[in-house]
Order: C-alpha cells, then structure tokens, then sequence
C-alpha cells in the first residue's frame, strides 16, 4: 500500500485553500521540517548526561540550551526561511517576534505557537507537544507585522495543528476541512498520513483534569466530578480519570478515545491557566473539526473569544461534545464561581 506523504497531502488538498497558490503549503510543510529537526533532539533528551545539561557545553562544545528554547528557535527559523510568514508569537517570547528580512515581509502569514508544551515532563519521558495556529495577517503585505495580526479570534485560523513527541512523533492539523494525522517513519524521515479524517467520539468516559487542585475549583466542577465518579448507569463503571500533565498528551488521548479535558479557573489559576493564542484555539479548532466542542465552562465558545493580550489565560472544557454539554448543565446548576484562597480551609 502506498503512503501518503505530509507533502503530497498537502499538495493535493491545495485546491481547498481558497486563495493559498502555494504559499500554506509552503509554510505547513516547513512546520513539518522544523518538528523533525525538535523530535531529533526530544528523543536525545535522555542522553542528557552525554550531551550535557541545559547550559552547559555539549560534545560538540555547543552551548546547549533548554529544550524548549531549542525548539522555539527551530520553528522560528523554519518558518523565517518560508517566506511565507511575516512574524510570530510564541509562549517563550514576550511579545510578537517580527520578521524584518524583506522575504519575510512579504508573508502573507503570521503564526502562534507553543514550541515544546510540557517540557517539564521531558526528564521523565512523558509525550509532550509542539502547538500552533496559523492567521492570515492583517496588516498590509510587504509592511512589519502588527500586534492586531495576532490578536484575531480563533474563528479566523486558516489552520492549526500539533506535533506530539511520543511512542511515535504524529502531527495532527487541520486546515478546516477535517482533521487528519500523520506519523513520523524515520526510516524516510516523513509524516505520513496514518490517521485520516479524525473523528472524536460524541460522548467518552475519560476525564481528564489536575484533581490535586480540588478544593480550588468552582462547585460546578466539584458536582460534575462527582458524577463522573458515580456509576455510569448504562456499563455500571465510573468514568476513568486519565491526567498526564501535558496537554497534547492528554488532548489527543481524548480524541481519539472520546473524553473531557478540563482546566478551570481555580483559586490558583482565577482566570486558568491554558494561553488562549497557543494552546486552546488551535486544540478548539482542531476539536470542532473532529465533531467535539471547546468553551470556557461558562457557554463561551473558545473560538469566539477576541483576545485582549497575547498571553492570555482562559478557562479550558475541551473534547466529546455530549461531555462537555454535561459539564456545562453542571456549571450553570452549581455555580462556576472559583473560592477565594482565603475562604479555603
Ligand atoms: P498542571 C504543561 O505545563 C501545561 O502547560 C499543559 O501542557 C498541561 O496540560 C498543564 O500545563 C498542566 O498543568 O497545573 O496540572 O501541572
């Protein structure tokens, strides 16, 4: 059987991009280069006493860096030499990083990305992820980027995706027209595609969220907790509690299996803890397109959400559609205020 490339899928699929001639397919098949290169070194991190620790000299007497620093400078690299994008933001840069290179200027892209998320799990050899989000931009073509290129809502995405470095290295994207999964073989050095149109169950019984945090939630999150963990009255079996702290990891467990991802606010996280231009509107894009549903607990759908700032934080219930209703209906009925740190005991 043959396989379909990242490249070949993206090539064919063009015609679907209304007025991409080239230039998405670019930009995505570069994002595919840069994941390479990271997962190369993701999956070196446990030698880390051979290639020395984060700020310490390497074999090659290379300053090595921090994983996460790592990546950021590969994806931005990659997607520099695109000529296709014209400036980013990143979870590890304060604000918007702008091309200035004239190549650059002209892109009619910008992205948002989360280089490595999770990367305090890569020490244990736990999955984590890379996350992104593409927006055409809004500022005009051959100018610097601009801040409102950036702070578009989540319904403007042209494409989003990730990259999870695990048992196997998969990028998932969308670029509106379903989900689809590709596989890193590195005996050819390419995704390819191994899980086409991806579809999440409507309804799950995993749930997925820091437990440890319990007694900060809102008593909406409480009561639904708690009936996750009553008996399911069709198998007779509670839900299963499925939390590995890093959020590709978690997602897309969930959306394959079917299953509820939640990060509320808390008394900890009043406005949650998940960034809204890196995390949750390319996983809330994803996750529509596979037939599930992402909001912030309180009837707001992510992708609504008109971002005030570029690090913003918003309350995350993300997956099967049917669970993420239930946990609303509990919301509403018991309240989705978070304690004060004060009033708890
Ligand atoms: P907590 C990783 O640091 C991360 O940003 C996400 O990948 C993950 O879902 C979340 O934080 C875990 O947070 O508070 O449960 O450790």
């Amino acid at each position: 059987m043959s396989v379909t490339t990242l490249n070949e899928f993206i090539i064919e699929r063009q015609a679907d991009f209304p007025y991409a001639k080239g230039e998405l397919t670019r930009l995505l098949s570069h994002i595919g280069v840069a994941a390479k290169v990271v997962n190369r070194e993701v999956n070196k991190a446990g030698l880390v006493d051979i290639l020395g620790e984060a700020g310490s000299d390497n074999v090659q007497g290379e300053q090595q860096k921090k994983l996460d620093i790592y990546a950021d400078e590969k994806f931005i690299a990659s997607l520099k030499a695109s000529g296709e994008c014209c400036g980013i933001a990143s979870e590890e840069n304060e604000d918007i990083v702008i091309f200035e290179e004239e190549i650059a200027r002209n892109g009619k892209y910008i992205v948002t990305m989360d280089p490595l998320d999770g990367s305090s799990n890569i020490d244990v050899n736990v999955s984590i992820g890379t996350i992104f989000s593409i927006f055409r931009r809004l500022s005009p073509v051959g100018h610097k980027a601009k801040i409102e290129d950036f702070t578009q809502e989540g319904t403007k995405q042209v494409a989003a995706g990730y990259i999870i470095y695990g048992s196997s290295t998969m990028m998932v994207m969308t670029t509106g027209r379903g989900v689809n999964g590709f596989t890193l073989d590195p005996s050819i050095g390419e995704f390819c595609l191994s899980h086409p149109n991806i579809q999440t169950p409507q309804s799950g019984n995993l749930y997925s969220i820091n437990e440890g945090n319990y007694i900060k939630f809102p008593d909406g999150v409480k009561q639904y907790l708690k009936y996750c963990q009553e008996n399911d009255k069709e198998t007779g079996r509670p839900y299963t509690s499925r939390y590995i702290g890093s959020l590709v990891a978690d997602f897309h467990r969930n959306l394959l299996k079917g299953g509820i991802f939640i990060y509320p606010k808390s008394a900890g996280y009043p406005s949650g803890k998940l960034r809204l231009l890196y995390e949750c509107n390319p996983i809330a894009m994803i996750v529509e397109q596979a037939g599930g549903k992402a909001t912030d607990g309180r009837g707001n759908r992510i992708l609504d959400i008109k971002p005030t700032s570029l690090h913003q934080r918003v309350p995350f219930f993300v997956g099967s559609r049917n669970m993420v209703c239930k946990a609303e209906e509990f919301m509403k009925k018991y309240g989705d205020k978070e304690p004060k740190i004060k009033d708890i005991n």
